[in-house]
């Protein structure tokens, strides 16, 4: 049955998962997070872009649980009735106790169900469920942690309802219930202790402790064996966030988390090392432009570079034709995300740029949402110049284009010089005085609220010469007056994504710039680096820089960071062109089709592990899968081969990309012909 539900993408020679091979009609599939409907960081991307595939595949016995929020819930979800007589009546069972519970549709791709609780209206039981959860596992929650309370009304909500659930099933069908990180893990425990015949699986994101103490600037990957993981965790006052999230961990049937590099960080802090590697994919025909991704990045790109001609006003001395668009992007997470590191790149970049001449700019921008009380006056100015200069423009030229065109019909070629009078040149210097600025560009775009410590700002004040930067400290939309685009349109108009982590389970936004075909730079402690090292042959050349931070010093990292960037700038726009085709040729290695079948590993294990008479692993034909395994994109064909490109450690083409006859669809198909053997699972691929 495997082998049958295998095929061939026609992309790069991947094969892609068509079906999951459980009797998924003898199972119900619900996924547990906080970031269901509610986008608070990465594992919304996660939860939102896989909900197609699980849907495929499960059909209407997938659901997932989230927190009730009025606003989410109207702007995001369709309300309808439980299809299955059983969910319903759980649901009324709570409903009828005093809680509020909600089911509907959620309006994204694959439109799986939602159901989702009221965490407020049910605060009453606050203490009471407080006593529960002491009862069952010794943990207390302290008074004022207010994410931690709501997890645990949120967990024991999602516990009751599967009681109510398995009571009203008896087994038939049986349920898989897979929660992620430790706010959703405290249903988990609950259940647990409860002893609900629940197929269990963990999935943690990011550690707690890990994230706590890189934000801490420990030196956390030399030590991880070294820490005093009980002390550190009461030392920060996350002891019991700490023994929530530890507590799921021990006790689910299966233990998942997103990456190689967080696996080994789990084991260190969390004791217990994972079952199975779920690499995070996404949805790629959402992003898959096909042919067209080159013309939408010129047509994003225009829009950019409108917006930088409003916002640099009076100081646009650099050339927008020569001129390269970067960007960071991602929770504000100044060391965690690598902030710090790229700034003092930035500044070496400069000196660089400037030492060689250079006729590139770079402008930076930092999408990173900090406190703000919106927009600030000088940019919205800056835009308003903008559109002044622009009207004034059509308006002469309409002018301009009447007189012409009515000399023309005399049968005249008009005298240009006087062509337009006093009153045009009147209105033109006017428009230009009007663009005189006795201030430099503000670096920030919105009013922020503590400004004179914001680490970015201060950072940017310490440099003594620094390219343009535009901080943006909130998330981009397509209706903000000042840079109408939404983050994929952005992403798609600029030349280079950087994000050189510190901390990064996985990180998705390197796969994201990878899959709309713009080049990025990651690192080699992020989930995603460390995936693309393993199983691209040579990253760099597919526009995937990824920057040692892990087997260097700051300095030498900031360096190879300046480096991959001064060479990208060194580019011509024929290599760009060319780089993007072959960024976007990786598009298919992060695909949930592709990617999907790591989960579906997950779920078997746990249900072999919770119902060992009903579920074998060798009956369901399976075997395990390790994503250090198989899959190898081969360096693209025109690259010439060792040792004299091995001497370029930074972005680098052959001649023949430079001679006209050079086909960008004649080397994808040479490549997919050279393409590695694929991840196996359990099954050979047919034909
Ligand atoms: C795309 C468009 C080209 C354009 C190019 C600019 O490839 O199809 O028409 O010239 O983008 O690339 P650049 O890297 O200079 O933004
Ligand atoms: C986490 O979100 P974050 O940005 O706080 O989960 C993401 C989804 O698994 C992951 O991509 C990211 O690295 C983690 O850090």
């Amino acid at each position: 049955r495997l082998s049958r539900s295998l095929s061939i993408s026609s992309l790069s020679g991947l094969p892609l998962w068509k079906e999951e091979s459980l009797p998924v009609q003898d199972l119900l599939l619900f996924e547990v997070s906080w970031e269901v409907t509610n986008k608070v960081g990465g594992i919304y991307t996660v939860i939102q872009t896989k909900a197609k595939i699980t849907v495929d595949e499960w059909g209407e016995n997938y659901i997932m649980m989230g927190p009730y929020y009025e606003h989410n819930f109207k702007t995001q979800v369709e309300k309808c009735e439980p299809p299955n007589q059983a969910i319903k009546a759980a649901m009324d069972s709570l409903i009828n106790n005093g809680s509020q519970v909600h089911f509907g549709r959620w309006l994204i791709e694959g439109s799986p169900y939602v159901i989702l609780f009221d965490i407020g209206a049910a605060a009453w039981n606050l203490d009471r469920w407080k006593g529960d959860l002491w009862n069952a596992c010794s943990i207390g929650l302290p008074y004022h942690d207010r994410e931690a309370n709501d997890s645990l009304i949120f967990g024991s909500l999602v516990a009751w309802f599967f009681k109510e659930l398995t009571d009203q099933l008896q087994d038939k069908p049986n349920v898989i219930a897979h929660f992620h990180e430790w706010q959703a893990g405290t249903g988990l425990l609950l259940s647990h202790f409860r002893k609900i015949p629940l197929a269990t699986i963990f999935t943690t994101h990011a550690t707690l402790l890990g994230r706590y103490l890189c934000a801490g600037n420990a030196d956390f990957y030399n030590n991880l064996d070294k820490f005093n993981i009980d002390r550190e965790a009461g030392e920060r006052q996350i002891y019991h966030r700490y023994c929530l999230e530890r507590a799921a961990v021990h006790c689910a049937h299966v233990f998942t988390t997103v990456s190689q590099i967080t696996a080994v960080e789990a084991n260190h802090m969390l004791h217990r090392q994972p079952d199975v590697v779920t690499p995070n994919g996404l949805n790629v025909r959402k992003f898959s432009a096909m042919h067209e991704f080159q013309n939408l990045h010129s047509m994003n790109k225009a829009k950019i570079q409108e917006f930088v001609r409003g916002h640099f006003y009076g100081h646009l001395d650099f050339d927008l034709e020569k001129t390269l668009f970067f960007f960071i992007a991602g929770r504000y997470e100044f060391s965690n995300k690598g902030a710090d590191l790229f700034l003092e790149s930035l500044s070496r970049l400069n000196y660089l740029l400037r030492v060689h001449k250079s006729d590139v700019t770079v402008v930076v921008f930092f999408i990173m949402p900090a406190k703000t009380n919106n927009f600030n006056v000088e940019s919205l100015k800056g835009q308003a110049v903008r559109k002044q200069l622009w009207d004034t423009a059509q308006f002469v030229k309409e002018k301009f284009g009447k007189r012409l065109y009515e000399s023309l019909l005399r049968g005249e070629i008009p005298d240009m010089s006087k062509i337009l009078d006093r009153d045009d040149f009147t209105i033109m210097k006017r428009a230009i005085y009007g663009t005189q600025r006795h201030s430099l560009p503000p670096v920030t775009t919105h009013n922020m609220l503590d400004d004179s410590t914001d680490p970015i700002l201060m950072k940017v004040c310490s440099l003594l010469c620094l390219m343009p930067i535009v901080f943006h400290p909130e998330f981009l939309s397509s209706t903000s007056p000042l840079l109408p685009m939404d983050y994929e349109e952005f992403v798609r108009g600029c030349h280079l994504g950087v994000f050189p982590s510190y901390y990064e389970p996985w990180g998705y936004t390197p796969g994201e710039c990878t899959v709309m075909g713009i080049p990025s730079v990651t690192t080699n402690l992020s989930g995603f680096g460390c995936f693309m090292e393993e199983h691209v042959s040579d990253p760099s050349e597919y526009g995937i820089y990824i920057v040692d931070r892990r087997f260097r010093s700051a300095d030498e990292s900031c360096n190879q960071l300046t480096q991959f960037m001064f060479s990208f700038c060194q580019q011509s726009r024929r290599q760009r062109i060319i780089q993007r085709n072959r960024t976007e040729r990786l598009s298919d290695l992060l695909d949930w089709r592709y990617l999907g079948r790591f989960y579906m590993y997950a779920r078997h294990l746990a249900l072999s592990r919770s119902f060992p008479s009903e579920f074998k692993m060798d009956h369901l034909n399976i075997a395990p899968v390790s994503p250090t395994q198989g899959f190898r994109y081969p360096r693209p064909s025109s690259v010439p081969p060792s040792p004299s490109a091995s001497l370029h450690s930074t972005p680098h083409h052959s001649d023949e990309e430079d001679d006209d006859t050079y086909d960008e669809e004649e080397e994808a198909e040479r490549d997919r012909q050279n393409i590695k053997a694929p991840f196996t699972l359990g099954a050979e691929p047919e034909g």
